[in-house]
């Protein structure tokens, strides 16, 4: 039956709740000029961030597993309430590997987009055997009118005890080639190696670029850190706030052979820089909440051609 002239006309569902690989469920967020943004309430996990031409701008390992309660190789997995794969509780902590609900009663109010989506995760009875605290997790996933990717986290404490955590988005941005992309914004701060022990450096003055395995954990950085791809001639913009550190993390050949969620090459087009509250743990009195707050742009750059300062782009407001 041919559809009414106005039903041509609707304009895509600015949030819509479907089921994604496996019959996850999954939520999209759409804005008019055409971006959208992919969350599974698995995780909490952000898969997919779109520009107005469809172009992906997060990496998802074509290799990912999206089976629970293994996490998701790529988008942005939320590390908590531990990031490390040192300590007691399963690597990252288990935020990432849980069920999350959709928060009936979110307290921030709507987005002028009207793209957005809240998510709450609260202990279950295993989860407090493995970590004793109870906590209420709310995490505002949101798409701008302009496409930008807000992701605001905060983490109450309703038990009776403090409880203290680390912290991070730990987002995968697809890259062309990981050997023509620099970091800009980290340059001569310290940093822990995970390479080397946890052993702590300064950076030097350059810019970060890719000639083998990264895993540095960077101090007091600035809230804002750039990621420029020089084929795609492209910048990633991120903003964040309660968020001091910033992990910067590729696996190379060897780590991403061994990886069995990541193609061999994969290595190649991604790159995790992830803010991060690691060096200095948050502890919450009981009743106190903490927020942490992530905002992504990707701008097209022409850094090659020097047309665009770097230092301006990090010291824009
Ligand atoms: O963020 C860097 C890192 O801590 C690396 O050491 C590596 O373990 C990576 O996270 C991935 O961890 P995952 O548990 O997701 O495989």
């Amino acid at each position: 039956m041919a559809s009414s002239s106005s039903e041509l006309r609707t304009p895509p569902l600015s949030v819509e709740h479907t089921k994604g690989v496996n019959g996850l469920e999954k939520v999209t967020l759409r804005v008019p000029r055409g971006f959208s943004a992919e969350i599974y309430l698995f995780g909490g996990h952000v898969t997919s961030w779109k520009n107005d031409h469809g172009d992906e701008l997060l990496f998802l390992s074509n290799k990912a597993i999206f089976k629970p309660p293994k996490p998701i190789r790529g988008g942005i997995p939320i590390c908590f309430p531990q990031f490390s794969n040192l300590g007691t509780l399963e690597a990252h902590g288990f935020a990432r590997n849980r069920f999350w609900k959709v928060d009936t009663n979110p307290s921030l109010a709507p987005t002028s987009s009207n793209a957005y989506v809240d998510l709450v995760l609260t202990p279950s009875e295993e989860d407090m055997k493995l970590w004793s605290y109870s906590f209420e997790f709310r995490l505002r996933v949101a798409l701008g009118l302009d496409g930008n990717l807000v992701l605001t986290s905060r983490v109450r404490n309703i038990d009776a005890k403090p409880f203290t955590f680390t912290f991070a988005y730990h987002t995968y941005f697809s890259v062309s080639d990981i050997s023509e992309v620099r970091v800009e914004g980290l340059e001569t701060l310290d940093f822990f190696d995970n390479t080397k022990n946890r052993e702590r450096f300064t950076e030097q003055g350059d810019a970060i670029v890719f000639e083998g395995e990264v895993d540095k954990i960077y101090l007091t950085t600035p809230n804002k850190v750039c990621i420029l791809d020089h084929e795609r001639k492209r910048t990633f913009v991120i903003n964040k706030e309660g968020l001091p550190d910033a992990v910067v993390w590729n696996p190379w050949d060897k780590k991403a052979k061994a990886m069995v969620d990541l193609g061999d090459d994969e290595y190649k087009h991604m790159v995790c820089v992830e803010p991060a509250a690691i060096e200095k743990p948050i502890t919450l009195k009981p009743n106190e909440e903490w927020k942490g707050r992530m905002e992504l742009f990707a701008v097209p750059s022409s850094y090659c051609s020097g047309q665009l300062d770097p230092k301006k782009v990090l010291m824009s407001s």
